[in-house]
C-alpha cells in the first residue's frame, strides 16, 4: 500500500539563530508532540529517532556581523548537522530532519550531496532563500540557505562539510514563492532557476506544477531533497510560522504536493522547518506539518 519503506531516522535541529523572531526552537517538540512518530510507525516504517542536536542559546553570543547574524555558531551546528545526516545516509536510512530556522539545509543538504553527487531539490516556500551578505535585507542566515547549497555567499556556509557547491541550479526548483528580495530576483534570473510562484499554481494549478517540477529534480539526478518551509502554506492553515505571507500553497495544495512526491517515489531525504509554536494557534501548524510528512511517505485514503 505504501511506497518502498527506507528505514527512518528522525534528526532534531532547535536552532533559531538564523530568524529574526524566536520560537522556532521549540519547532522539533511542536512536531513530536503532534505525533510524527506514531503517525510513521502507523504507516509500517521502521523510526528512530535520534533526538535533538545540541544548539547554543541566543543569549549566549552576540551578533558580530549585522549581516551574517550569529555565522560562527550556525555554522558549527550546520557542520555537526551534515555529519549527522551524512553518516545516516550510509547507514541506508532516510533522514528526515526537523527544523528549527531554515538555515538548517544548509547542513542537511552539505550531508545528503556527499553521498548523492547530483540532487534534485524542491524549496517549498514563501521565499527564495537565496540572498547573500551583500543582498540580505534582515543579516538572517535562514534567508541565505539555498545560495549557499549553489554556491553563492559567506565561503563558511558555502564550504558547509567541506566541499562546495552541494547542488547545481538546473536541479532546483522554488515552488509557492510570493515574497522575492531584488537580490534573489536577480539570481534567480543569473543562475535560471526554476520558480513556480503563487501565480503559476493559480494559472496551472498544483498538480501541473508538481509534474513540471518532478521533472526538474529528477532529470538526470541521484535522488531529490524536499526542503519545505511551512511558510510556503498559507498563514491561514499554518500561522505559526516567523514570516508569515498571505496568500499562500492551501492546505489541499500542498496534500497534493506531498501525494505526487510519493507517486513518483524519489524522495531520498526531507527536511520541515520554520514551525514556531509561540505563533501558532493550538499546535496547528505542527499538525499541518505531519500531515504533510504523512502524504510525503505515501499515506493515502483508499
Ligand atoms: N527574504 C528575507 C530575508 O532574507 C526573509 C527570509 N525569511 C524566510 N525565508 N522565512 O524562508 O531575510
Ligand atoms: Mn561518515
Ligand atoms: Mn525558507
Ligand atoms: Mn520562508
Amino acid at each position: 500500500q505504501y511506497q518502498e519503506r527506507k528505514p527512518i531516522t528522525v534528526i532534531g535541529v532547535p536552532l533559531d539563530l538564523g530568524a529574526g523572531r524566536r520560537g522556532v526552537d521549540m519547532g522539533p517538540s511542536a512536531i513530536r508532540y503532534a505525533n510524527l512518530h506514531e503517525k510513521l510507525t502507523k504507516m509500517g516504517f521502521d523510526v528512530e529517532d535520534i533526538g535533538n542536536l545540541s544548539v547554543p542559546t541566543l543569549e549566549t553570543y552576540k551578533v558580530i556581523d549585522p549581516n551574517l547574524k550569529y555565522l560562527d555558531e550556525i555554522v558549527a551546528v550546520n557542520e555537526k548537522l551534515a555529519e549527522t545526516v551524512s553518516d545516516t545516509v550510509e547507514k541506508g536510512r532516510f533522514p528526515l530532519v526537523l527544523g528549527g530556522d531554515h538555515s538548517i539545509a544548509i547542513g542537511t543538504i552539505a550531508g545528503v550531496a556527499k553521498h548523492h553527487r547530483k540532487l534534485g531539490v524542491i524549496w517549498f516556500d514563501a521565499h527564495g532563500d537565496l540572498n547573500t551578505h551583500e543582498t540580505t535585507p534582515s543579516g538572517n542566515i535562514h534567508g541565505m540557505s539555498l545560495a549557499a547549497s549553489l554556491g553563492y555567499g559567506h565561503e563558511a556556509l558555502v564550504h558547509c562539510g567541506g566541499y562546495a557547491p552541494k547542488v547545481s541550479p538546473e536541479n532546483v526548483v522554488i515552488i509557492g514563492a510570493r515574497e522575492l528580495d531584488p537580490g534573489e530576483r536577480k539570481l534567480i534570473k543569473e543562475l535560471g532557476i526554476r520558480v513556480f510562484t503563487m501565480h503559476d499554481i493559480d494559472r496551472i494549478g498544483m498538480a501541473r506544477v508538481m509534474e513540471e517540477a518532478l521533472k526538474v529534480v529528477t532529470d538526470g539526478t541521484d535522488g531529490v531533497h524536499l526542503s519545505l518551509d511551512l511558510d510556503g502554506l498559507d498563514p491561514k492553515d499554518c500561522p505559526g510560522v516567523g514570516t508569515p505571507v498571505v496568500g499562500g500553497i492551501t492546505y489541499r495544495e500542498s496534500h497534493l504536493a506531498m501525494e505526487m512526491l510519493a507517486e513518483a517515489n524519489v524522495l531520498t531525504s526531507a527536511e520541515f522547518v520554520e514551525v514556531n509554536p509561540i505563533l501558532d494557534n493550538g499546535n496547528k501548524t505542527a499538525k499541518v506539518a505531519v500531515a504533510l510528512v504523512g502524504s510525503a511517505f505515501g499515506e493515502i485514503v483508499l
